[in-house]
């Protein structure tokens, strides 16, 4: 029924690695979210889509909230929350209910810019959370609507989705309802490449590495993908190849896996490692690679 039809965007907010994709990914049934247990592993505002009859929930993946900008990198990621911050009808803060709780300036200063009203405190990890979280955030942040829940379990996740449609406004839907995000099939391709680095590789590794899908042609039995790691420097590229190409042939091998799970074809992935120096910090390699054309 067009008149009841309720729409409208939802952003996730929180410190890296409370657990925003993972919730993303279980809400939508489909691992689509990069997800790691390094913190920053998301760079982008990423909309996804849930859909129901007389629904149509943007839900915006988001970078954590850094506290310092190292890199120009990490002020385009932030740039993306004040954005958010403006556009969005919605919120969710998203804490790590399994971590020690403390007052953090980050979320204090995001606190002061939301209303009870527009927000929602989800207490996530709840299958692995802290006795003493909820009743310390409770007393920290009174008067806030709180939810527990997990993306491991499944706890919550239907009483959130209540939570969001009740409060959406009234309005037809943004996008198509067969689609799960309005970002191309490419982008995800190159998150989950970028995802198995950050699963794969150490120390400061994955945090030097972007990818790019450079080419994608679709045959009827075989998708062919070419895609690019770029790494800050020339040691880098030679950790990401290992020794006889190693380290590469795993990636290609548990990259091309996940993304056969999406196709539902068989895929051949060539994936080359070039350097872009320093492109963290350059922002002609940001605008190069996508962090200046809104979400992404
Ligand atoms: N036990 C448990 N672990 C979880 C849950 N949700 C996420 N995790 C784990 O927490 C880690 C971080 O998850 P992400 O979803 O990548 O967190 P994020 O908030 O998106 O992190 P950034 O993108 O870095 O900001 C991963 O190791 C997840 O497997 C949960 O409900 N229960
Ligand atoms: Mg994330």
């Amino acid at each position: 029924m067009a008149s009841t039809h309720k729409a409208g965007f939802v952003t996730l907010l929180g410190l890296p690695n409370a657990g925003k994709s993972s919730l993303l990914n279980a809400l939508i049934q489909t691992h689509l979210a990069a997800v790691s247990p390094k913190a920053q592993t998301t760079r982008h505002r990423i909309p996804f889509l849930l859909h129901g009859e007389d629904y149509q929930i943007v839900l915006n993946d988001m970078p954590g909230l850094l506290e310092k900008s190292a890199y120009a990198l990490h002020h385009r990621m932030m740039d993306y929350v004040r954005e958010a911050l403006e556009d969005s009808d919605l919120f969710l803060l998203v804490f790590d209910a399994a971590a020690p709780f403390r007052l953090h300036p980050v979320l204090e200063d995001i606190k002061n810019r939301l209303t009870p009203q527009n927000s929602l405190v989800v207490l996530n990890k709840a299958d692995i959370a802290q006795s003493a979280y909820e009743s310390a955030i409770q007393k920290a942040w009174p008067g806030w609507n709180y939810l527990r829940t997990s993306s491991h379990t499944g706890e919550g996740l239907e009483a959130l989705v209540s939570w969001m449609v009740e409060h959406l406004p009234p309005h037809p839907p943004y996008f198509d309802k067969e689609h799960l995000s309005s970002l191309n099939m490419r982008f995800f391709i190159s998150e989950i490449i970028r995802e198995k680095i950050f699963q794969l590789y150490r120390d400061e590794i994955p945090y030097a590495c972007h990818v790019e899908v450079d080419s994608y042609k679709e045959e009827p039995e075989l998708h062919k993908i070419s895609a690019i790691v770029y790494v800050e420097k020339e040691s880098q590229k030679g950790i990401l190849i290992g020794r006889g190409g190693n380290a590469l042939k795993t990636l290609g091998t548990q990259a091309r896996q996940d993304i056969e799970l999406l196709t539902g074809v068989p895929v051949y992935l060539a994936i080359s490692v070039k350097v872009a120096p320093g492109w963290r910090r350059d922002e002609r390699y940001l605008k190069k690679f996508g962090y200046f054309s809104g979400s992404k």
